[in-house]
């Protein structure tokens, strides 16, 4: 990649006000966000999940190099390969790969084997990262990509849930099945696989609690107004 030029930052400061507020509303709208697994099977419009992807790929990566790819699948014979190879895989993990401990932390949430979801949900995204890049034929060393995706995946559940979209964050491990069915390149390693859409008519989530503020937040010296 050619290295950019330096230009101005077009950055407008927010009267205090204003800042207060929309932080707090974020953190509102935010704490509405919840994993579904019951999809509608009504479809969502592409233009929406394009700008949701759109809104993904503006996350900061190392050395801006952007080692993302997400593929979103819509056609219903590679939902159900992909819910077969997933849910092979997780009849491995119920059935003895996940220990004692892990089984007992799933169960309030009432997760198996079956994901039914995954033909169900009218789009599955798979997020893909890229282990390293090419330069023609040329391998090129990536920095910090497991960060880099975990932060463009961040910036597309909640450009989703803005968008009034739901999804799930699963990952039905290994996951190299998705490699495979879905042709990728030898760089990218299966990251994420997301079903997106609509809850279902009566769809429930767990009563869950977020930790408060004062649990998750440490503060080192003075805090100004
Ligand atoms: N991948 C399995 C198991 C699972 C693991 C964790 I940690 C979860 O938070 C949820 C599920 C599944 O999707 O069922």
């Amino acid at each position: 990649m050619a290295p950019p030029d330096f230009i101005p930052f077009p950055f407008e400061r927010l009267p205090g006000e204003e800042m207060a507020r929309r932080a707090a509303d974020f953190a509102e709208e935010l704490s509405r966000r919840r994993s579904v697994r019951a999809f509608a099977d009504a479809p969502v419009p592409a233009a929406v999940l394009d700008d949701c992807l759109r809104a993904a790929g503006c996350a900061p990566s190392g050395a801006h190099q952007q080692p993302w790819s997400f593929v979103v699948v819509t056609d219903p014979a590679t939902k159900r390969a992909i819910r077969e190879a997933a849910e092979e895989e997780e009849r491995l993990n119920y059935g003895g790969r996940m220990n004692e401990e892990w089984l007992s932390a799933l169960e309030p949430f009432g997760t198996d084997a079956d994901k039914p979801f995954l033909e169900i949900a009218p789009a599955l995204v798979v997020l893909f990262r890229q282990a390293h890049g090419y330069d023609g034929e040329e391998k090129v060393q990536h920095y910090y990509t497991h960060e880099s995706v975990g932060i463009a995946l961040g910036f597309f559940l909640v450009a989703l849930h803005r968008a009034g979209l739901c999804a799930l964050t699963h990952t039905p491990s290994p996951m190299k099945f998705l490699e495979e069915i879905l042709e990728r390149p030898t760089n990218e390693r299966a990251y994420m696989l997301l079903p997106v859409g609509y809850p279902a008519e009566g769809c429930e989530v767990p009563d869950l609690e977020r930790k408060p503020l004062d649990a998750i937040r440490t503060w080192w010296g003075p805090r100004p107004d």
